[in-house]
């Protein structure tokens, strides 16, 4: 089966996973060393954040060599290891490619700097006196940067040390496929591939009503490009990924389907933006229940009829935990991590599970600058001062978008450092409850974890998750997400009450005589259908 759609893919951001040499910083045998409990959730791919060589401005996002691993993750061996036991465990390893950018510590990137116009090639200067244009980088301030030594300025869509690469040059192509060839040799089973819809730049003109994006997103040649890389590079029936930054459905659509061989499946974080005021990341608001129904509705629609494929996911390295977003961290905490869970892993699409996600894992709530670690927030830290925030707005917002949010480390017990390492951490430790952990929930029949394991199980067994088709019920509720899936004679009718209030919905008759495959709550099957806080309910005929 190569659609990859009765799987299930757990992400790992190695640097917060797990440690084992007292360093305070995970590393892959911290990863091998846990593949039993991997196994045991039942997932079926790690996705691996980035563990090459990278000076770590941007936590290995920032590539520096991509075919040496990080010392302070481990070595050639280790990786094989963890490769093998994963193996031995029917557990296939995806990697990170990280293929818009380099740092600007790479080789290529330091060639050019010493004026070799075959490097220079490579990415994209600009010799005019003033920046070229005034589009804005994803981490604040001016995409562009002066390199003196040229007197050149280079596009930097992320920080200042992550150099766009020259898509358009035939030799940078076959660079980034042979960094494929290499790790596909290694028995690495599958690639994410970070903002690949922005490879393709089309014109640098200036953007008088946005920050830039409209003229790289999703560009002219992005297709073709994608397609070649997998062609030349023999990936095409092996699981892939791309993660889309503002992107289209009609792209994702074209992207993900399957005859036109470029990728298996796509991210796309529409729904992940009903929370911002006006779509501004920096500015907070409450999520907007109605658009997050339309916006599932409409990608899962039409994914479905243009045959392309979802990835499904809340939560990831660069996103706040889902329950302190959509949920409750309180009185409902489990209840609505379940309810969250059910709503995508239901769904139409392979989900994605986020390192903690199964324990119901919180934000940080850090409440010092000092406490954070990315660079993107450090820098809108001092934007949103400037922008005359107090210290304490800014921190509250923060609080709420930081993306060390998601990167604390994995919490496996109830110790100083989570069980993560017997070492102070390289990122502060959260400031939240202790019960959330591996060692409490393991053993708890209606834990989170357990139920995350579950849901997995259903995915892998019943084909009406993994084949069904979609369709949506109860548009005109704004408190309830709800669903059908259906498959040959089979269905299921997925109710989900969003909101932290009790609701009731009335059922069709012929929903009276299901069962219930899946609930957070006792509730009972009638035409009435009561609902507490944040509950879910599956039905199946
Ligand atoms: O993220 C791309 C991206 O655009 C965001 O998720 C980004 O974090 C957000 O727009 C900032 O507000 C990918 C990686 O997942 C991320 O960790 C990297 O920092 C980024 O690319 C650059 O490689
Ligand atoms: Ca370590």
């Amino acid at each position: 089966m190569t659609d990859f759609k009765n799987k299930v893919i757990y992400q790992i951001y190695p640097k917060s996973f797990k440690d084992t040499n007292h360093d305070g910083i995970g590393d892959l045998k911290g990863i091998t060393q846990s593949l039993d409990y991997l196994n045991d959730l039942g997932v079926d791919y790690l996705w691996l954040t980035p563990f090459v060589v990278s000076p770590q401005r941007d936590n290995g996002y920032d590539i520096a060599d991509y075919y040496h691993i990080n010392p302070m993750y481990g070595t050639d061996e280790d990786l094989d290891e963890l490769i093998n036991q994963a193996n031995k465990r029917d557990i296939g390893l995806m990697m990170d490619m990280v293929f818009n950018h380099t740092s600007t510590d790479h080789e290529w990137f330091q060639k050019a700097l010493q004026g070799d116009p075959y490097y220079q090639d490579f990415y994209i200067f600009k010799d005019s006196k003033d920046i070229p244009n005034n589009w804005v980088s994803k981490f604040g301030g001016p995409a562009w940067n002066y390199a003196p030594e040229l007197k050149k300025w280079y596009l930097c869509l992320f920080d200042k040390t992550q150099a766009d690469l020259n898509w358009d040059n035939p030799h940078v192509r076959e660079e980034l496929k042979n960094v494929i060839r290499f790790w596909k040799e290694r028995g690495i089973k599958g690639f994410r591939f970070d903002v690949i819809n922005l490879i393709s730049k089309g014109s640098y003109d200036n953007d008088y009503e946005g920050d830039g994006r409209r003229y790289y997103t999703d560009g002219p040649h992005v297709h073709e490009y994608i397609h070649e890389l997998v062609h030349d590079t023999g990936i095409k029936d092996m699981i892939t990924v791309g993660e889309m930054s503002s992107t289209s459905l009609e792209d994702c659509i074209k992207y993900s389907n399957r005859e036109r061989e470029e990728l298996k499946m796509t991210f796309s974080f529409h729904h992940l933006k009903v929370d911002y005021k006006d779509n501004k990341k920096w500015e907070l608001m409450d999520p907007d229940y109605k658009k997050l129904k339309e916006l599932f509705k409409n990608w899962q629609l039409g994914m479905q009829a243009g045959h392309g494929w979802n990835a499904l996911f809340w939560c990831n390295h660069d996103q706040p935990r889902i329950v302190s977003r959509f949920g409750d961290e309180g009185k409902y905490w489990k209840e609505s991590a379940k309810m969250l869970a059910t709503m995508i892993h239901m769904m139409q699409g392979t989900p994605y599970i986020y390192q903690g996600e199964e324990l119901g894992m919180l934000n940080s709530h850090y409440e010092d600058i000092s406490e954070y670690r990315d660079v993107e927030s450090l820098n809108y830290y001092k934007i949103l001062l400037e922008e005359g925030h107090t210290r304490e707005e800014a921190l509250h917002i923060l609080s709420a978008r930081s993306r060390d949010n998601s990167r604390s480390a994995m919490q496996w017990d109830d110790s100083t450092y989570a069980g993560f390492s017997d070492h102070e951490p390289w990122i502060t430790m959260p400031h939240t409850d202790k019960h959330i952990n591996v060692k409490e929930e393991i053993n708890d029949k209606d834990s989170i974890l357990n139920y995350y394991k579950q849901l997995v199980e259903l995915r892998h067994e019943l084909p009406v998750i993994s084949e069904g088709t979609i369709s949506f019920l109860y548009d005109d509720r704004e408190d309830i997400m709800s669903y059908q899936r259906q498959y040959e004679d089979d269905e299921l009718v997925v109710i989900c009450n969003m909101w932290n209030q009790d609701t009731t919905v009335t059922l069709e008759d012929c929903y009276l005589s299901y069962t219930t495959l899946l609930s957070n709550y006792p509730i009972t099957v009638e035409k009435t259908l009561k609902l507490p806080p944040y509950a879910t309910i599956v039905l199946r005929k």
